[in-house]
């Protein structure tokens, strides 16, 4: 590599459900830092370890790139990125460093509430709305049903209510989403949380010592929070 880099750098969510607890665990491994002025970067103080705030969907990109060692991210979020590797017939470059027990969520298909379930195959020909199409696609190949996916960046369950779509692919965690929006949950794809992202290449640089300190205060505290 033309540039080597000394310094670990971590990849966290800007704002969103993961920011805080990024950050609180970050800090609970004993570590502080400084923020940039325009708050994309924080230069670590007490360990060689610095934070990147960004989209949590960029932060599977910036660990394959290189450009980030290690992130904070949903495994939905990891999983639906790995899909598009390998549909470019590139082999998955990430992995789960860890497993952190919060941001637990469900991707799951939701349909009317009205609506009787018989299985998947009631989905063949239905238009189905989605922020993770990858991972909905390959579902659906899994189960042999063929079906419209609409991707949506936002806003997916009202997807039906607007005429976009007549099923949902959305994460939930209490439910109260759906309800609200007279949708059932009826299948579930992935069971979700956050993890610690990294690559399946050791890092270098002197990085892999560092990682392994932080790691090791992260299993710490980890522990003491059971
Ligand atoms: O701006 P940026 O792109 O970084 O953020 P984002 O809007 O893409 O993500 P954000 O902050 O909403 O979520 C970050 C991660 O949190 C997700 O990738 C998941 O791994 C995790 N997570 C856990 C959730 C939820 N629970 C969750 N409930 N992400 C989203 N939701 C949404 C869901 O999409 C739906 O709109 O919450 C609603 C449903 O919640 P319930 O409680 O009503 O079921
Ligand atoms: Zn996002």
């Amino acid at each position: 590599p033309a540039t080597t880099r000394d310094r670990l750098r971590v990849a966290i969510q800007k704002s969103g459900r993961l920011a805080e607890p990024a950050r609180d665990l970050l800090a609970s491994c004993g570590l502080t830092w400084r923020e940039s002025r325009d708050k994309l970067f924080c230069y670590g103080e007490s360990l060689p370890v610095d934070l990147l705030l960004v989209r949590d969907d960029d932060i599977p990109g910036l660990i394959a790139d290189g450009v980030c060692d290690l992130g904070v991210v949903g495994r939905n979020v990891l999983v639906e990125h790995d899909l598009g590797r390998t549909a470019n017939g590139q082999a998955a470059a990430l992995k789960e460093w860890r497993q952190l027990g919060w941001g637990v969520c469900r991707l799951d298909i939701a349909i009317n509430d009205d609506e009787q379930w018989t299985g998947p195959e009631q989905l063949a020909g239905r238009r189905i709305a989605t922020s993770f199409p990858r991972t909905l696609e390959d579902w659906l190949t899994d189960k042999g049903v063929d079906a419209q996916v609409v991707t949506l960046s936002g806003s997916v369950e009202i997807a039906p209510r607007l005429g976009q779509a007549d099923v949902v692919c959305d994460l939930v965690s209490t439910g109260g989403t759906l309800a609200a929006n007279a949708l059932k949950p009826v299948e579930t794809l992935l069971h979700s949380e956050a993890v610690i992202a990294g690559p399946f290449a050791p890092l270098e640089d002197g990085r892999e010592e560092i990682a392994d300190l932080l790691l090791r205060r992260m299993d710490g505290a980890l522990r003491l929070k059971e």
